[in-house]
């Protein structure tokens, strides 16, 4: 069988074998309860015809699984024997097709992993990608056998609401206690695309009318208490479907699309085919609750999962190391939906996202490619490498094929694959089969690990009028450090001239080691703008000139390359030691200062622009104990800046008081700026005091407590117990708190006794630990105890919910950036977690390649 685990508990992608079998139909029943639930499953398998009989098959199980009763033919088995330590079932067959039968027992509401069937505040529901079945029922649990189903579902009528994919095709009454409902999805689907739900729910809905007349009917399913904030969300769903249509052509395949919304769940939300499961972190948005950032996040959220409704589940992933083939494309489909308003600074927010998370990743030892070849757990893949890198590379393809091209090679994958279950080398032949000079090495971008440096320098030859371009491309492998192959680069470019005048724009795809582009009747030497656009994942080495650097803020009408100029203007001086701090203020103010006027015009953009960079971006250079250092740099020119631009800052602040995206934005950089000055600490007390959107009461928030504003805490516990039934909220409350740059150790007991602590929402989990981990301002200055508080919390999460703790590790995996004597004690940490008997594979897997 494929996948079988090797005794290093590694899985290879080459042991892939393909299905020996099929199964056309599979009959489920469920007789729903929170304690005990009874599933009943009905299915005939077929072996194909070139398979010699008797033949053995894996049907996956797990330890969730009990009561277990198993009939081949009608003929009772006795499964005792048949069942591996796991739980999965080696079934012989004798003859080409039998009827299987099995009866098992689950109980949802001791499933605190959250995988499989499990009960979130009263609601039973499901959660199977990437293999969850197994926790509900014996089945060939792998995303390439695909099945038609027929679900009945039974449960108590205090239960009203019973929903699985596909069509209702008949409801009833069973007796004064119990009802039922018979669903039928007419699409074969992996077990991993399987959901239900049953609960106590309410729905909104509204219709949307396909290309050719039909309606499908759209419902969005939550509580009593969060079906108020779903509308938001609704919007969304109908202007996605509507995208999808005109960029793409691809209409939606069904009458009915349900969603709903729950309060634990493992991911942000899940595409099952017709019943797509959301996070309520995911789906619900009113002003008063959702920042803008949020807003933007449930749209991009919506849009994905109803955009794998092609990319993914009508086409489908062969195997778990090619999950990448379906998340690449959905979220690059995403960026572009989302990017249809304000592309420019939508690019750039996925830009930063990118590097500030996936960077990282592809350059410390969770590095993996974006289609790995070995793995230690399937869950441990789903990172921003397989997403966020894997969405790049198809924009590559869009980059170096032209958007023409790759419409039709998109259009062509769409056509050959329907209905199947493929890997990224069918969407390179797709791609490939309409545009023929698609490069042969482009693959390279899946099974090569890390970020591609360019290295670029340049020479001017007066006489000749000539300037030429070196452009060099290394990329070693982050864990073996050695040199990889040359990837397909593609790298967009202009020269500007002194006077801001654009001369020249081009795109120049780098394919070999070493390049070189010669210019001719160049009058003198250019300003150059590398990587306009963003239009590779790669980082660029290039020593640019704080002159040039200005000329590019001031006149690049790039959206990325603009703001790229300035991130990169303040890091370097920044991280220029031999200046004096009034010299970087002035420096950095001279750079920024045409900005202003700027920013009423586009107040959204101009937002970004004034922001310094991320910490995190910064640290990211940084050994451990540069951080603290630095960080108090950036502290003082914020204060300087705060200072020279302070009635410009007011002016922003005043003038943009309107409720509007964009001017929340620039009035809250300005809050920021101006509350770094001691005489402007009320003005965060007063927006808090009035604000009507979280947005505003979010960034007062931050302001309060990054200035170590007196009043801070008080306003925060306020906020709290405003808010304290208000389940998201409080989980703002906790990452604020997580989040807090002068966090202590007392305050982490606070939060440890906190009554809203709690490991077993994920989303409480992630907002507690989650933030504290991500704090790397309190990880430097506290240092071992702050680590060893995560540990511990992680391992008491890994009990509860190993996919979660698996998650929550990232703060360990930058151990090599840390001092020496903190090194050790870090290291001895994750050991300890390591040596505890009952940890998860998924941890395990996780610590491992940390220590390695
Ligand atoms: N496929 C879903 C998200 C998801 C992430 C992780 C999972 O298990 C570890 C399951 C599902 C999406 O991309 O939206
Ligand atoms: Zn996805």
């Amino acid at each position: 069988m494929p996948f079988t685990p090797r005794s290093d508990q590694q899985i290879y992608r080459l042991d892939y074998l393909a299905p020996t079998f099929t199964i056309p139909h599979l009959e489920l029943h469920f007789s729903l309860d929170p304690e005990v639930s009874r599933v009943r499953s009905q299915f005939k398998v077929i072996v194909e015809e070139s398979i010699d009989l008797p033949h053995t098959i894996k049907l996956h199980g797990s330890k969730m699984l009990f009561d277990i009763q198993l009939k081949i033919d009608g003929k009772e088995e006795d499964i005792s024997s048949l069942l591996d330590e796991a739980g999965n079932l080696s079934l012989t067959l004798n003859t080409r097709e039998q009827l299987i039968e099995i009866k098992n027992s689950v109980s949802p509401v001791a499933n605190s992993a959250l995988s499989g069937l499990y009960l979130s505040r009263g609601i039973i529901c499901s959660d199977c990608e990437p293999q969850g079945f197994r926790n509900i029922t014996l089945f060939p649990d792998r995303p390439d056998v695909m099945t038609q189903y027929r679900v009945t579902l039974e449960a108590d009528q205090c239960c009203p609401t019973l929903l699985s994919n596909g069509n209702l095709v008949e409801e009833g009454i069973i007796d004064e206690s119990r009802h039922y409902a018979v669903w039928e999805d007419p699409y074969p689907k992996p077990t991993y695309l399987f959901a239900i739900v049953a609960g106590d729910l309410q729905y909104i809905e509204d219709q949307h009318i396909r290309p050719d007349g039909r309606p499908v009917q759209l419902r969005i399913y939550a509580s009593k208490e969060n079906i108020g904030a779903c509308d938001f969300a609704l919007e969304s769903l109908k202007k996605a479907m509507r995208w999808d249509e005109d960029r793409f052509g691809l209409a939606c395949d069904l009458d009915f699309y349900n969603v709903v919304a729950v309060d634990d769940f493992n991911s942000g939300a899940m595409e099952n085919k017709g019943l797509n499961l959301f996070n309520t972190s995911c789906i619900l948005a009113t002003k008063e609750q959702a920042t803008d950032r949020d807003f933007r996040f449930v749209e991009a959220v919506i849009a994905h999962e109803y955009f794998h409704n092609w990319t993914g589940n009508r086409i489908t992933c062969q195997d778990w190391f090619n999950l990448s083939l379906k998340e690449s494309l959905t979220v690059f489909r995403e960026q572009e939906f989302m990017s249809e308003v304000e592309p420019g600074i939508r690019r750039i927010e996925d830009v930063n996202f990118l590097r500030l998370h996936q960077f990282p990743e592809d350059q410390g030892p969770l590095a993996h490619a974006v289609r790995p070849d070995k793995l230690g757990s399937i869950e441990n893949i789903y990172t921003t490498t397989t997403y966020e890198k894997g969405a790049e590379i198809i924009r590559l393809y869009q980059t170096i094929l032209g958007r023409e091209g790759f419409d039709r090679g998109f259009a062509r994958y769409i056509k050959e694959f329907d209905g199947m279950a493929v890997t990224v080398d069918d969407l390179y032949a797709a791609m490939k089969m309409e545009n023929p000079r698609l490069f042969e090495n482009f693959p390279l971008w899946y099974s090569q690990r890390g970020t591609p440096k360019v290295q670029v320098a340049t020479e001017y030859y007066p006489d000749k009028r000539e300037m030429r371009l070196s452009l060099k491309q290394f990329l070693f492998d982050p864990v073996t450090n050695e040199l990889q192959e040359p990837l397909p680069i593609p790298i967009k470019y202009a020269f500007f001239n002194r006077q801001g005048e654009m001369l020249l724009e081009e795109t120049y795809t780098l394919t070999m080691a070493h390049q070189c582009l010669i210019f001719h009747n160049i009058d003198e030497v250019p300003v150059i703008s590398l990587l306009r656009d963003f239009s590779a994942p790669v980082t660029v080495d290039y020593p640019q000139s704080i002159d040039d650097l200005k000329i590019l803020i001031q006149y690049e009408s790039d959206y990325f390359a603009k703001w790229e100029a300035v991130q990169k203007l303040v890091e370097r001086l920044l991280f220029n030691h031999s200046l004096q701090r009034q010299e970087q203020i002035d420096m950095i103010g001279d750079a920024l200062a045409p900005l202003f006027q700027y920013a009423y015009q586009e107040p959204g953009f101009a937002a970004l622009l004034l922001t310094l960079p991320d910490n995190d971006h910064l640290f990211d250079h940084l050994e451990s104990e540069e951080i603290l250092p630095l960080y108090q740099i950036k502290r003082e020119v914020e204060v300087g800046l705060a200072r020279r631009f302070q009635e410009d800052w007011r002016a922003l602040y005043n003038r943009f008081q309107e409720d509007s995206i964009a001017a929340r934005a620039i009035k809250n950089v300005a809050l920021h700026y101006l509350s770094r000055l001691p005489h402007e600490s009320e003005l965060a007390v007063r927006q808090y005091e009035k604000a009507d959107n979280m947005t505003d009461i979010n960034a007062a928030l931050t302001a309060l407590l990054s200035n170590q504003n007196p009043k801070a805490k008080v306003i925060l516990e306020s906020f709290y117990h405003r808010y304290e039934g208000d389940t998201l909220l409080v989980d703002r409350y906790f990452s604020l708190l997580g989040r807090n740059p002068n966090l202590t150790m007392d305050d982490v007991a606070m939060i440890s006794n906190h009554p809203a602590f709690d490991l077993k929402n994920p989303n409480r989990a992630r907002a507690i630990v989650g933030s504290i981990g991500r704090n790397r301002i309190a990880l430097a200055r506290i240092g071992a105890p702050l680590y060893r508080w995560i540990g511990a919390e992680i391992v008491k999460v890994d009990k509860i919910n190993a996919v979660t703790a698996a998650r929550l590790i990232t703060p360990f995996a930058k151990l090599s950036r840390l001092p020496e004597s903190l090194k050790e004690e870090v290291r001895a940490i994750c050991q300890e977690m390591l040596n505890i008997g009952e940890i998860s594979h998924n941890l395990s897997d996780q610590l491992k390649r940390i220590l390695l």
